[in-house]
């Protein structure tokens, strides 16, 4: 049994759907990010950099939703949400899987906290939202040249990440939608059981 502490439409939703994907068992921690509930010395103790999600796994918690959904994926092989080692697909959703981690998903960071970059904020959010576009630009390419999954015919852990990160894009100059090979992703992805499961229990209103 896994417990994910998590706060609705957060990083955490990842590992929720990875969850569902899994057919895992789980139980839900809400955490009150409005409330500085993930400063409190309880979560810190938990989290230390004091973010969602956290996942118990086998008594310990483990924390980074990219880390915590491959993770789910390997300990869970039937649900089939990574590509075999040693295959090209597997080289893909290393590169994407990173991709969105280490160059998108920070972006968003800046777009949320820019305080937090330091300097003005404004010219923060105004870079991250270019850095963000940028990024939708070069998935739209590769999901209209080898569709309809970011991997190309087989779903993975890549398409439900990106479309947590697409829907966080929705108050944006220019959200993911307006890209028509994402809006197309996006549905896919949200007509997933999984999806629409993680989406009513956290209680996200329907996207896109
Ligand atoms: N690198 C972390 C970042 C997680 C993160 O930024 N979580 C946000 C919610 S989406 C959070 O906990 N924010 C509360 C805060 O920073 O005070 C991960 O991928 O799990």
């Amino acid at each position: 049994m896994y417990t994910l502490h998590y706060a609705p439409g957060a990083a955490s939703q990842l590992v929720h759907v990875a969850l569902l994907e899994c057919g895992a068992p789980y139980r839900l921690e809400r955490v009150d990010l409005e409330g500085g509930q993930q400063h409190g010395t309880a979560y810190r103790a938990l989290n230390p950099h004091g973010h969602v999600p956290t996942l118990i796994v086998d008594g310990r918690p483990q924390h980074e939703c990219a880390a915590l959904a491959m993770l789910l994926a390997e300990r869970h092989p039937d649900a089939a949400l990574a590509p075999a080692p040693g295959t090209a697909e597997r080289a893909d959703y290393l590169e994407l899987m990173l991709y969105l981690a280490n160059s998108v998903q920070p972006a968003f960071r800046h777009w949320f906290y820019p305080q937090e970059a330091g300097g003005d904020p404004e010219a923060v959010k105004t870079a991250a939202a270019a850095r963000i576009e940028s990024a939708w630009q070069h998935l739209a390419t590769r999901l209209a040249s080898a569709g309809p999954w970011l991997l190309g015919r087989s779903f993975s852990l890549v398409d439900p990440y990106a479309t947590m990160l697409m829907r966080w894009s929705r108050h944006l100059p220019r959200p993911a939608p307006a890209f028509a090979p994402l809006a197309e992703l996006a549905a896919r992805v949200t007509a997933r059981p999984a999806w629409r499961r993680a989406a009513e229990i956290e209680g996200l209103p329907a996207w896109p």
